[in-house]
């Protein structure tokens, strides 16, 4: 099979990478030349564990080519962001734009496939007309068109890509079958055929559950703080309970995904949304919590240093899309009570992000607090003698409920209740 796969970022690259190693000639598309590059020399421009010797092995054994324009194939999988503008609405131009791009090259009987994330209707309403205004009769199957949502997680997308389920949502019932015996060669997990309006709904409802579900558990930290409990600590022992599952609470909930796609049903059903609303509101509100507690933390030190510990939006990833990590550190910059802040993480390059990187030892130096704000393994694993070593005063907000135990000299205070 000829595939060609429009998009070489989180999913595309480690997409093409699982099909060419499972034999398929796959052809990588993408409009930055230095990804396009970058990966015809064998090398990788994102951090994923495993996917790095995957596109070595590939792009070696011939299977693996790209390149700035599309090739004709038998399959085109488009996999461009769907980013949300600034009334957070979903931006579908990428995915309107690839299906445009592949025009020339699309013959009778192939094979085009979305797994970017859209809104409900994007395939019928947005990408289908692309597709009929050329004149192909997608109702007779003259191209197969579906929806196959992405589902994997920063952090395990190699194992994912394999193992996860996968909803196939075809514009016609033969198309989800085409678009299920293309997955099939990769993927041991089951694969569900249904319609694209379905496989749209399901994916955006999976990470607003989520998203929800976080609210649920920041606004318990919140609650937490005023009637001094640990908020960690009743969730875990709620969730003792067969049939409750409540996830965990943080600085805010950020990343491409679960912070973006439920405005993505929310903009098609604003009056009857609220509690979707509600959660974006309250996820939206951390930053300002966490604020807030090093605020009260710092209450009776003038010019206080805070050493920021992680920036990217969750821990063992360099993303720093969406972080809520980084509205933190600028709420800080730019408060009334002047902060002096230094920030440190292990996965992030100083070209990423527009502030000054530095070592844990010198983050830390004469520092007032601590904040930690991703959980990177480096965090988890770190020995906590470090803390009163280089600080001012000891003292760490651990908004992750990472670190491990104190080494007796150094105050670790949960989110929510400040007292420990
Ligand atoms: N977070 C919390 N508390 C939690 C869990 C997460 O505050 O209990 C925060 C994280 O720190 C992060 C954000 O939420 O800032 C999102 O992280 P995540 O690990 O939950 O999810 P993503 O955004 O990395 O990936 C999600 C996944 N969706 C689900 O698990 C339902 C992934 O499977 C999707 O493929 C991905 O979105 C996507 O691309 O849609």
């Amino acid at each position: 099979d000829n595939i060609c796969v429009i998009g070489l970022g989180y999913i595309g690259l480690p997409t093409s990478g699982i099909f060419a190693q499972a034999g398929a000639n796959v052809h990588g598309v993408d409009i930055d030349e230095n990804v396009v590059d970058t990966l015809n020399k064998g090398n990788i421009h994102i951090e994923e564990p495993g996917l790095a010797e995957v596109i070595k092995e590939s792009v070696a054994s011939g299977h693996l080519t790209a390149g700035t324009t599309p090739k004709q194939a038998d399959v085109f999988i488009i996999a461009v962001p769907t980013p949300v503008y600034d009334d957070q609405t979903a931006n579908v131009t990428y995915v309107e734009k690839a299906t445009r791009n592949i025009l020339p090259y699309i013959k009778k009987g192939d094979t085009i496939i979305v797994e970017s994330t859209i809104p409900p209707r994007t395939i019928y309403d947005n990408v289908a007309p692309i597709l009929t205004n050329e004149g192909w009769d997608l109702d007779n199957n003259d191209l197969y068109l579906s929806h196959c949502p992405e589902r994997v997680i920063p952090g395990k997308i190699m194992t994912e890509l394999k193992e996860n389920t996968r909803i196939v949502g075809g514009y016609t019932e033969e198309a989800a079958t085409k678009a299920a015996d293309v997955y099939r060669r990769v993927v041991s997990g089951d694969i569900f055929e249904t319609t694209a309006l379905t496989a749209e709904m399901s994916k955006l409802m999976e990470n607003t559950y989520r998203d929800v579900n976080i609210a649920l558990a920041n606004e318990l930290a919140k609650v937490s703080a005023k009637l001094n409990v640990n908020a960690h600590d009743v969730i875990h022992l709620a969730n003792m309970h067969p049939r409750v599952n409540i996830h965990q609470p943080g600085p805010g909930v950020g990343g491409h995904c679960i912070a973006v796609d439920p405005y993505f049903i929310i903009e098609k059903a604003k009056d009857i949304s609220p509690l979707m609303q509600t959660a974006r509101e309250i996820n939206n509100s951390m930053p300002d919590f966490v604020v807030s507690q090093v605020d009260k933390l710092t209450k009776n030190i003038s010019n206080p240093k805070v050493a920021v510990l992680g920036l990217t939006y969750k821990g063992n990833v360099d993303d720093v899309r969406e972080s809520p990590a980084i509205d933190i550190v600028f709420k800080l910059t730019n408060n009334k009570k002047y902060y002096d802040v230094a920030c440190h993480d292990p996965h992030v390059k100083e070209q990423q992000v527009p502030l000054r990187l530095s070592s844990l030892e010198e983050a830390l130096e004469q520092a007032d607090v601590a904040l930690v704000l991703a959980d990177h393994n480096e965090y988890k694993e770190m020995d906590t003698s470090v803390f009163a070593k280089h600080m001012n005063t000891p003292v760490v907000l651990d908004t992750r409920n990472c670190l491990p135990a104190s080494d007796g000299k150094t105050l670790i205070h949960p989110i929510g209740n400040l007292s420990g």
